[in-house]
C-alpha cells in the first residue's frame, strides 16, 4: 500500500492548499556533485525557471535541450503558525523521472516514475511562520529498470545522453503542479467507488480509508447543491433514487462529501466528485451503462511548444474544444498518465478515457514500431533486470488505479504500449501486470495493452490477458505505404481475418493507425507525406474497419503532431498529427470530423 494519499489537494473545512507554481532558482550538475556540494541546503546561481514546465524548450543550446542526468529546483516555502497541528506535505504532480526532496537541508522523499503524484510528508521538519527552504533534485536518465524504458549513454565528448526506446521526446522536470498541503493528523486517506444500477435508480457502494478510528459520513450532493443521500460507517451504500447518469459526452456529476466527525465535530472533510456509471464488456461489446459504445477518438500527448510536457491549462482546453468541433468521444493517456486537470476535464466533458500506464519501450530497439514491422523478435521479458522492472511497473500501476479510479471518464486501464509479446518470458510478468490492476480496481473495469505490428494472432503469447484487443496497426504506412497501399490493405484484411478465425468475443479496439503528413506538403496526385496522402490512407483504413463488427473503435494517432527525438524517421517530430503542434486543423480534421459525427454511439451494434 502507498504510504502517502493520492487525493487531488482540496480544500475543505478541515485542509489548506497553497499552490507553488511559479518561478523556481533551477540549475544542471552535470558532474552529478550536487549533494557533495551541500545543495541540498540551497543550490547555487540565479537561474530561475517555471514550474509546471519541462525545462528542456526554453533555452538556445542543445546541451541544455538533450541534457541528461540530475537537475535541480529550489523554492521557499511559508508555512504559517494556524498549521501547528495539521500534518503539512508538499504534492508533487509529478517529477520525471526521479526525485529527491530536501527541505531546510534534510532528505524527506524520494519517488521513482515521472508521470505519478507523491508527497513529501514534511511535519517534523518544518519551521512555522517561517520559509522553509524546499531542494528538489530531479533525474531524466531512462533504463531498462524503470518505465519508460531506454537508455543513457556517455558521448566522446564526456556528456550523457538518453536513447529513448520510444518515440517522443524526453521531456523532464516538475512539470506538473506542486502544493503546499495541511491536513488533519486524522484524514480520510482513499476513497473507493463502484455503480449499480437498478431502473432509474442506483446505488453508489463506497469504501473509506482513514488514518484514524473515528466515525466517517458520506453524504451525496447532485449537481445544484441537493443532498440526495446518506450514509454513515466507512464503508456502504447510498441509494439514489431517479439518478442523473454520467453519459458518453453528456456528463452529469455528483459531488460526494466525506466527514470524519468526532462528537458532533468535523475531523476531516473531503469531497469528491463521481459520475454514476457502469462499464462492462460483454462480447464483443463496450457497454456504459449497459449500452454499447463505439470509441472515436485519438491518442495524445501532453505536448506542446515551449512547455513541452508541461501542463498547460490553455492547451488542455484548446485541446477538448477541438475534440468536441470533431465529434471525438474518447482518447487514450498514451504512453503515460496525464495530469490530473486533465481527468477532471473529461469527467466534465463526458469523454471516455484509457487510462495508460508509462509502460513503454518494453521491446528492445530504438524504435520498436519499425523493428517490430520487420517481424524482428527480441526477448524483453527474460532479462536478469526484468525482475527489477517488474516491481517499477506494479508500483506505478498502483499509482495511476489509485489515483484515477474515482474519475468516471476512466473506463479502462492501458497496462503496457506495444511490448515484445512474442517470447514466452513476457507471460509470466503479463499475468503479474493484469492481475495486479483487477485486484486494485474494485470497479473491475477492462483491461488492455496495445499490440506493435509483428504481435500478431499467430506470434503474440499474451492478447488473452485483454479484455479489450487494442491494435496499433499501421498497413499502408511502416508496412506498403504509397502505392502499394493496395497491398497493405490486402495484407490488413489478412490479418483482421486470422483474428476473427480465433473467435475471442472481445471487442477489438485501433488504438493507433495513422500517416505522417506535413501541414507544408500537398501533392496531386499523392505521395507519402502529402496531405493528399493522409486522406487515401485513412479512406483505405476505415473501409477495413467498417468491414469487420468486432471492431468498436477508432482512436487516431495522433491527436496533434508532436515532439520525438531527432532522427531520419522524424521532421522536427512525428508528424502524424490530425492537428498541428500548434492546434490547427490539417485537410483531414475535416473528413474525420464527417465520419465521426455520422457514427451513432452504437455502430456495429443491434442493442
Ligand atoms: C508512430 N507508433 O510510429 C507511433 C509512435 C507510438 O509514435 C507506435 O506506440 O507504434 C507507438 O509511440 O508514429
Amino acid at each position: 500500500m502507498l504510504d502517502y494519499s493520492m487525493l487531488y489537494p482540496r480544500e475543505t473545512v478541515s485542509r489548506r492548499v497553497v499552490s507553488q507554481d511559479g518561478m523556481w532558482k533551477f540549475c544542471l550538475d552535470e558532474q552529478g556533485a550536487g549533494e557533495s556540494l551541500n545543495w541540498p541546503e540551497g543550490i547555487p546561481g540565479n537561474e530561475m525557471i517555471p514550474v509546471p514546465a519541462s525545462f528542456q524548450d526554453f533555452y538556445t543550446t542543445k546541451e541544455i535541450r538533450e541534457y541528461a542526468g540530475d537537475l535541480w529546483y529550489e523554492k521557499d516555502m511559508f508555512v504559517p503558525e494556524e498549521w501547528k497541528e495539521k500534518k503539512i506535505l508538499i504534492r508533487f504532480g509529478a517529477a520525471t523521472h526521479r526525485a529527491v526532496v530536501f527541505v531546510n537541508g534534510i532528505r524527506i522523499a524520494d519517488h521513482e516514475g515521472g508521470f505519478l503524484p507523491f508527497c513529501a510528508d514534511v511535519t517534523e521538519v518544518v519551521r512555522y511562520n517561517a520559509c522553509n527552504k524546499v531542494v528538489v533534485k530531479v533525474n531524466n536518465e531512462l533504463t531498462v529498470t524503470n518505465i519508460p524504458c531506454g537508455q543513457t549513454v556517455t558521448l566522446p565528448t564526456g556528456r550523457k545522453m538518453c536513447k529513448p526506446y520510444f518515440d517522443f521526446f524526453n521531456y523532464a522536470g516538475l512539470q506538473r503542479s506542486v502544493w503546499l498541503t495541511a491536513v488533519p493528523k486524522e484524514s480520510i486517506f482513499d476513497i473507493d467507488t463502484d455503480y449499480e444500477l437498478d431502473g432509474t435508480d442506483a446505488k453508489v457502494s463506497y469504501t473509506v480509508k482513514t488514518t484514524g478510528e473515528h466515525p466517517v459520513t458520506v453524504e451525496l450532493f447532485d449537481a445544484g447543491g441537493h443532498s440526495v443521500a446518506r450514509s454513515e460507517g466507512k464503508e456502504g451504500v447510498l441509494s439514489v433514487k431517479g439518478a442523473r447518469l454520467w453519459e458518453v459526452r453528456n456528463a452529469y456529476l455528483y459531488r460526494l462529501a466525506i466527514r470524519i466527525m468526532d462528537d458532533g465535530e468535523i475531523v476531516d472533510e473531503y469531497e469528491q466528485e463521481i459520475g454514476i456509471r457502469t462499464v462492462k464488456v460483454s462480447k464483443t461489446e463496450i457497454l456504459i451503462n449497459g449500452k454499447p459504445v463505439y470509441l472515436r477518438g485519438f491518442g495524445k500527448h501532453e505536448d506542446s511548444d515551449v512547455v513541452g510536457r508541461g501542463f498547460n491549462m490553455g492547451v488542455m482546453k484548446r485541446d477538448f474544444e477541438l475534440m468536441k468541433w470533431i465529434g471525438a468521444n474518447s482518447f487514450r493517456t498514451s504512453h503515460y498518465p496525464y495530469s490530473e486537470e486533465i481527468y477532471q476535464m473529461a469527467d466534465r466533458e463526458g469523454f471516455l478515457i484509457i487510462d495508460e500506464v508509462p509502460a513503454v519501450g518494453l521491446f528492445e530497439s530504438l524504435m520498436n514500431f519499425m523493428e517490430a514491422s520487420t517481424g524482428k523478435k527480441t526477448a524483453f521479458f527474460a532479462k536478469d533486470t526484468t525482475p527489477v522492472l517488474l516491481q517499477a511497473h506494479l508500483r506505478a500501476i498502483e499509482e495511476m488505479i489509485t489515483r484515477d479510479k474515482n474519475h468516471p471518464s476512466v473506463i479502462a486501464w492501458s497496462l503496457l504500449n506495444e511490448p515484445e509479446t512474442t517470447d514466452e518470458a513476457a507471460v509470466p510478468y503479463f499475468k503479474e501486470v493484469f492481475d495486479r490492476a483487477r485486484s486494485l480496481d474494485v470497479q473491475k473495469r477492462p483491461r488492455t495493452f496495445t499490440l506493435v505490428m509483428n504481435s500478431l494472432p499467430g506470434t503474440c503469447k499474451c492478447y488473452q490477458f485483454s479484455d479489450i484487443i487494442a491494435l496499433n496497426r499501421y498497413y499502408g504506412w511502416y508496412v506498403s505505404g504509397g502505392y502499394d497501399i493496395s497491398n497493405g490493405e490486402v495484407l490488413f484484411r489478412k490479418e483482421m481475418d486470422a483474428w476473427e478465425a480465433l473467435n475471442l468475443d472481445k471487442p477489438f479496439l485501433f488504438t493507433e493507425y495513422g500517416a505522417d503528413t506535413l501541414a507544408s506538403e500537398h501533392k496531386l496526385p499523392s505521395v507519402m507525406w502529402s496531405q493528399e496522402y493522409q486522406d487515401e490512407y485513412l479512406d483505405m483504413t476505415h473501409k477495413v474497419f467498417d468491414s469487420y463488427d468486432f471492431i468498436k473503435g477508432e482512436q487516431i494517432w495522433n491527436f496533434a503532431d508532436f515532439q520525438t527525438t531527432e532522427g531520419i524517421m522524424r521532421v522536427n517530430g512525428n508528424k502524424k498529427g490530425v492537428f498541428t503542434r500548434q492546434r490547427q486543423p490539417k485537410d483531414i480534421a475535416y473528413k474525420l470530423k464527417k465520419r465521426w459525427e455520422n457514427l451513432p454511439l452504437n455502430y456495429k451494434s443491434d442493442i
